[in-house]
């Protein structure tokens, strides 16, 4: 029997909330189970520090101290070990509970210790964990101390890649409190209950729920599973009675007929599932899931198909990356990046080149974005050393993370494919063979989804390792030309016959402070890297990716801005500027405008090169992005005349004149009545 010590731990949780004012009420009456959040009023101090009475600073999670230094554009930032210290009160009053300290994510290795005990390390910066601490704590004070290394080591993803590795606990942490008995907090980070969809189809769907149990004693326990419709109204439940050798985990079976269907943007539909686990008819613990149930499938000649029907995937590449914030990111943060994803037009998203936050993906399924998401084993693409090294303990760290990476979100409909690396090459050790044991762990860990990689190597490399394949591209950025994506697209294609193939990134660095009058090619490492580049790019890759269903996947390169120490380029050292919006999310640049013409159905109209105000040709172009039938163009109050959109959303006025000084620019269009207008100034010197 998997019996755990029967220790008394007793807390008083209003010492916690009180502690931290985003504690939710709490409510162990109810299920057994309360969730603290632990984020405020960290001690944090570097490790090197040895003197008694060192300087500490107050912090909140999340947290890392690398977010203002690599703006300065640092190459060499601050990749270190740091010291994270707090307190909590156990008192007495409560008997015979379990306490766990779950981090949703500290960059990269942790130890935690209670009382000056260790207590647990992770390896990985960007999956949760969770250590039992019932055995650490006393009565009265406890202290925690966590000490976090982002330094560079060679058995710990990622070792390589373009964007930093942000130090420090960067993610919530929370404490959770719950009965002798529970769901099982310790199952690789994740909820404990993982919902298989065994089989969807429009007429029914059957669903296995399996649950992990972590038993302390041998109580007579039932599991009661209730599911869920969109309202919080009930549809089904079923009760199980967990017999003695069911003490790790117990399976429920789930069926019902013409189930509401998870179809992504269309109708992101989520039913829930609830666990309760019973002892003597008391919930003692309880865990909630959103199930959204689909199906889909990829063609190698006809793309994605969401539930029978043909989707277009295309999106953009998301890094978890503000200015000023590094990777420690707030809710509020994820929520705007989706809010740019939505007005985009997006239906597809691929979360690079890590796992992200849990709110993003709550948000991905609540949005019905379709995600490719990955674990950070990561090439250097065109940069020098590896991403990976034939050694055994790197091995077992990346074999760890994408079991986390699985676990942690097998339940959310949104992830349709489990991304193994990103452009790893081949003039080093050779992956190859470590990649088909991660592809079959997926397999094992996963059956219903699909596995993926980005390469950057020819055709031919890579072809046999996943179940899918992406290459990311980059022609007429770092060499090429950018109608040459449709004749690659064709030839891979033609290359890999039956083999699936995506773009998994392209783009084009972007500043909306540089401007040309016309089509300039820039430097990729220079720094001028105009605007009219990077929108001449993406106009040029969406007319030929567009024509294309067989790619089952379009990612752009990158949602947003995002530091990357590496760089010198473009207007500041250590930023990689392809983003569609910029670092501080302030600036939506014209190429943000051009997709969401093409993508999003909401009417607009937008004038480009808005930001190019200082003219020296008083004969000009005056591009317009819209998805309205046509518009007029006024210049200085002077009707110039309608234009209709072409095949790309665009309209384009010719051999437009300016005259010396301000130019008013105007566009009016109507849609349904309404009045749509779009303005500007252009200064002819
Ligand atoms: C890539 C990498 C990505 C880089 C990008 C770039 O292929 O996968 O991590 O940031 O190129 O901008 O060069």
């Amino acid at each position: 029997m998997h019996y755990k010590k029967n220790i008394i731990v007793t807390i008083l949780f209003l010492l916690f909330q009180l502690a931290d004012s985003t504690a939710k009420p709490f409510n162990h009456a109810s299920s057994g189970r309360e969730t603290i959040p632990f984020n405020k009023d960290w001690q944090f101090y570097f490790a090197y520090n040895f003197e008694k009475d060192i300087k500490k600073e107050t912090v909140t999670l999340p947290h890392t101290w690398n977010a203002m230094e690599v703006l300065k554009g640092v190459p060499d930032y601050n990749r270190a070990s740091a010291i994270y210290e707090n307190k909590f009160n156990v008192l007495p009053g409560w008997t015979g509970k379990r306490l766990f300290l779950y981090f949703e994510g500290a960059n990269s290795v942790a130890t935690v210790f209670v009382n000056n005990k260790s207590v647990g390390t992770h390896k990985g910066g960007y999956t949760a964990f969770a250590i039992e601490i019932t055995d650490a704590v006393k009565p009265g004070e406890n202290s925690v101390t966590v000490q976090v290394s982002n330094a560079y080591r060679l058995d710990v993803l990622p070792l390589h890649g373009d964007f930093n590795i942000y130090g420090g606990i960067h993610r919530p942490v929370s404490l959770i409190l719950t009965a002798k008995n529970c769901i099982s907090p310790l199952d690789y980070g994740s909820s404990g209950v993982y919902l298989k969809q065994k089989q969807v189809s429009k007429a029914s769907a059957e669903i296995e729920v399996l649950t992990k149990l972590s038993l302390s004693d041998d109580e007579a326990l039932s599991l009661k599973t209730t599911l869920l419709d969109g309202n919080k109204k009930v549809v089904s439940t079923l009760t199980s009675n967990i017999g003695k050798d069911q003490n790790q985990e117990l399976s429920q079976s789930i069926k019902l007929s013409n189930p509401h269907l998870w179809n992504g943007k269309a109708d992101p539909y989520l039913y829930e599932v609830r666990v309760e686990l019973l002892q003597n008819g008391q919930v003692i613990d309880q865990r909630s899931q959103p199930l959204g149930l689909r199906y889909f499938s990829v063609d190698p000649d006809k793309g994605f198909f969401l539930n029978g029907k043909y989707l277009d995937l295309y999106g953009a590449g998301r890094h978890e990356d503000v200015s000023g914030k590094g990777s420690a990111l707030t809710d509020e943060d994820h929520d705007r990046d989706m809010e740019l994803m939505k007005e985009l037009g997006a239906t597809a998203a691929r979360l690079t080149h890590y796992p992200h936050s849990k709110h993003f993906y709550e948000l991905c399924d609540k949005n019905g974005i379709v995600l490719w998401s990955e674990i950070p084993f990561v090439g250097p693409g065109g940069y020098t050393g590896t991403g990976y090294v034939k050694d055994a303990e790197l091995e077992s760290n990346i074999k760890q993370m994408l079991k986390e990476l699985i676990r942690q979100n097998y339940n959310h409909p949104s992830v349709c494919f489990w991304g193994l690396f990103n452009e790893l090459k081949l003039n080093w050790d050779d992956p190859q063979p470590f990649i088909k044991e991660l592809n079959t762990l997926a397999k094992q860990e996963d059956p219903s989804r699909l596995t993926t990689l980005a390469s950057n190597l020819g055709k031919n490399s890579y072809t046999d390792l996943t179940d899918l394949m992406g290459w990311n591209q980059y022609f007429g950025w770092y060499g090429g030309k950018f109608d040459e994506v449709g004749v690659w697209a064709d030839e891979t294609h033609a290359a890999v016959p039956g083999k699936s193939i995506s773009i998994s990134e392209y783009g084009a660095g972007g500043s909306p402070f540089k401007h040309t009058e016309g089509l300039i090619r820039p430097e990729a490492k220079g720094n001028f890297h105009p605007e009219e580049w990077q929108t001449a790019f993406h106009e040029k890759h969406w007319e030929e990716l567009k024509k294309r269903p067989f790619l089952w996947g379009k990612f752009i390169w990158v949602l947003a801005d995002f530091g990357s120490a590496i760089r010198t380029e473009g207007d500041a050292n250590g930023i990689n500027d392809k983003g569609l919006v910029t670092y501080d999310r302030k600036i939506k640049k014209d190429a943000f405008y051009f997709y969401k013409a093409n993508w999003n159905p909401e009417p607009m109209v937008y004038i480009a090169e808005r930001r190019n105000t200082n003219r020296s040709k008083a004969l000009t172009s005056v591009k317009v992005f819209s998805n309205v039938a046509n518009a007029e163009l006024w210049v200085k109050g002077k009707r110039i005349g309608k234009k209709a959109k072409n095949g790309l959303n665009t309209m384009i006025w010719e051999n437009v004149q300016l005259s010396k000084g301000n130019n008013d620019i105007l566009v009016k269009t109507k849609y349904k009545g309404k009045e749509l207008s779009d303005s500007c100034v252009w200064i002819l010197q």
